[in-house]
């Protein structure tokens, strides 16, 4: 602006000196002393002017410096504290996903525990509701939380112990007093869980036990390889059992169990 007024009022001192349209403005001094004078009066101030506009433009250019530092540095600070905030959520993140992960495991474990049982359970329903059916059937009498089956018919000792597991049961085993007094209370001749098939004069129970406590009839076993299936022969004495030709036909007894 300054510039400009100053270049407008020398311009016209150059040229309309003579116009009459400015003799009024023009001052009266316009010799080519005066003109010199006035001239190197303008070099020096516009010396001046650009001196302190470019002092103005550092200044401002230095205020715009410090302007920008101290932005920039309250950003960084911002940036920093933001990028500060987001590693503590995610360190949390972290920490939840690695819980989570675990329940997650847990709970899969427990899941597959859950369907193992109840795929036992299941089980266990259906071969207690066959077991349920099979009692409800002719010829099974309970006896001290067991299920008996005396035989109608006669069979070989193989065919009798086939018959018994066909209907979860077995070949009846005689392991207390009770139960042999039990067993001959029925009076009948027929064949037991008991075998010496396997070693000749090893006599084992159809659960693979071994026989302890027993009650062979005098002179009993006494059929060596030719006699090797237990039976209940004598049953009006206590010491019943017989040792017997396994393809023999005879009655049988079929024991049931309901729990180990
Ligand atoms: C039958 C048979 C044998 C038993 C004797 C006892 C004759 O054979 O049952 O196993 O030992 O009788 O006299
Ligand atoms: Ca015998």
């Amino acid at each position: 602006m300054v510039l400009h007024k100053e270049e407008y009022e020398t311009s016209a001192t150059y040229e309309e000196v003579g116009s009459p349209l400015y003799s009024n403005v023009i001052p009266k001094r316009h010799s080519d002393k005066g003109r010199k004078a006035s001239s190197a009066a303008s070099g020096v101030q516009r010396y001046r002017v650009g001196a302190i506009t470019l002092g103005l433009l550092a200044v401002v250019q230095l205020v715009l410096i410090i302007y920008l530092a101290f932005h920039m540095e309250a950003r960084n600070k911002n940036l920093t504290e933001e990028r500060d905030e987001l590693k503590r959520k995610l360190d949390v993140l972290v920490l939840k996903q690695d819980s989570w992960r675990a329940e997650r495991d847990n709970l899969t474990s427990m899941n597959s525990e859950t369907e193992g049982r109840s795929r036992t359970i299941s089980l266990e329903r259906d071969e207690l509701k066959k077991k349920l059916n099979t009692l409800a059937q002719p010829g099974w009498t309970l006896f001290r939380s067991r299920a008996y089956y005396i035989s109608p018919t006669k069979k070989s000792w193989q065919e009798s112990r086939a018959y018994c597991q066909s209907v979860d049961a077995d070949l009846m085993i005689i392991n207390s007093r009770e139960e042999q007094v039990f067993a001959n209370s029925f009076k009948l001749h027929m064949w037991i869980g008991l075998t010496d098939s396997e070693t000749e004069g090893t006599w084992k129970w159809v659960d693979g036990s071994p026989l302890t406590t027993s009650y062979w009839g005098s002179q009993e076993p006494n059929g060596k390889t030719e006699e090797n299936c237990g039976e209940i022969k004598s049953f009006t004495t206590e010491r019943s059992w017989n040792d017997g030709t396994c393809s023999l036909q005879l009655n049988w007894i079929c024991e049931m169990k309901f729990a180990q």
